[in-house]
């Protein structure tokens, strides 16, 4: 058999290297070094120990003290209390509804606290400079809660080309990885196949690969070479998945985890691009006077390290 059918059966192959650090002993010089500025993704634990979530957010809690929370989840309404029963009951068969990407900023206020302050190693965060952030917050902290057998729905790396920050309060969760130079195999939305599909090209960070486990081997033919990293996350650690890196998560155990997106000065050059070329598209400002302001801040934040 030759290789390329020989990849095609087999499918990605998988590393489980990742590393993991103690964040008081790893340091913010060495994790910036080894990790931030060489887009290298790492587990770092003992980051979240000062957060009262690690005791406070069981199942249990969320049913008994924010039952009557109302959520939506894919169009379907439902309440926490009926989430947290799903979740509870879910199996791979039958997956719950999966709460993803719910703003921490919905939630009441003593739930927020819970969560405060942000673990120092999603930090220099240069979006919560108020550079960037005066006018409209630009980091978004966001909550996920799902059951034993749920995926997240999507191949993908952070829009705008942020890094992602994902914190474990419950339960394990598996996540695959891709580097950026793996793209070539992860069929991007809107290449060159779909050009007249506006849509599509406005999401060169998704991969038209839905289920990882089972994809269509004649139309996704080259996946099966990709190389990727496989590894699991649990409570109390926090994963740097950094710009540009494909990802994607199935959930083990009944589990709870807040993420947040970053940008610094590892990204901030691709950052600057998507969001001059999508986030500002179709508004007022000319994109010479978008790019001109973001040359600046990078520039300002660099020199004085900001955040
Ligand atoms: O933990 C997950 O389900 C994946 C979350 C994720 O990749 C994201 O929100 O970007």
């Amino acid at each position: 058999m030759s290789d390329q059918l020989e990849a095609v059966r087999n499918g990605p192959t998988f590393s489980q290297e990742i590393d993991r650090h103690e964040w008081s002993q790893i340091g913010c010089e060495r994790y910036v070094r080894d990790y931030i500025n060489p887009l290298k993704p790492v587990i770092i634990t003992g980051a979240l120990d000062q957060w009262p979530a690690r005791d406070k957010w069981t199942f249990e809690f969320f049913k008994e003290q924010y039952g009557d929370l109302d959520l939506e989840i894919d169009g379907r309404k439902l309440s926490m209390a009926r989430l947290i029963d799903e979740v509870v009951a879910s199996t791979p068969e039958s997956p719950a509804p999966y709460l993803r990407n719910h703003l921490v900023t919905k939630l009441p206020a003593a739930l927020q606290a819970d969560i405060a302050p942000m673990a120092s190693c999603t930090r220099p965060n240069w979006l919560e400079h108020p550079l960037m952030s005066a006018r409209a917050p630009m980091t978004y902290t966001e909550l996920y809660i799902g059951g034993k057998g749920a995926k997240f729905p999507v191949l993908h790396y952070d829009g705008l080309h942020t890094h992602a920050f994902l914190m474990q309060i419950q339960g394990v969760k598996e996540y695959i990885g891709f580097a950026p130079d793996q793209t070539p195999y992860l069929y991007v939305r809107g290449n060159a196949e779909q050009e007249n599909d506006a849509q599509a090209r406005e999401q060169p960070n998704i991969s038209e690969i839905v289920d990882i486990e089972n994809w269509d081997t004649n139309r996704f033919s080259l996946f099966g070479k990709a190389k990727g990293i496989r590894f699991t996350l649990h409570p109390g650690e926090t994963l740097f998945m950094p710009s540009g890196w494909w990802h994607t998560a199935r959930i083990l155990t009944p589990s709870i985890t807040v993420s947040i997106n970053g940008v610094n000065a590892a990204n901030w050059y691709d950052f600057s691009k998507d969001f001059s070329r999508y986030y500002m598209a179709g508004r007022k400002l000319p994109i010479w006077a978008v790019n001109a302001y973001l040359l600046f801040v990078g520039k300002w934040l660099d020199l004085v390290a900001a955040v």
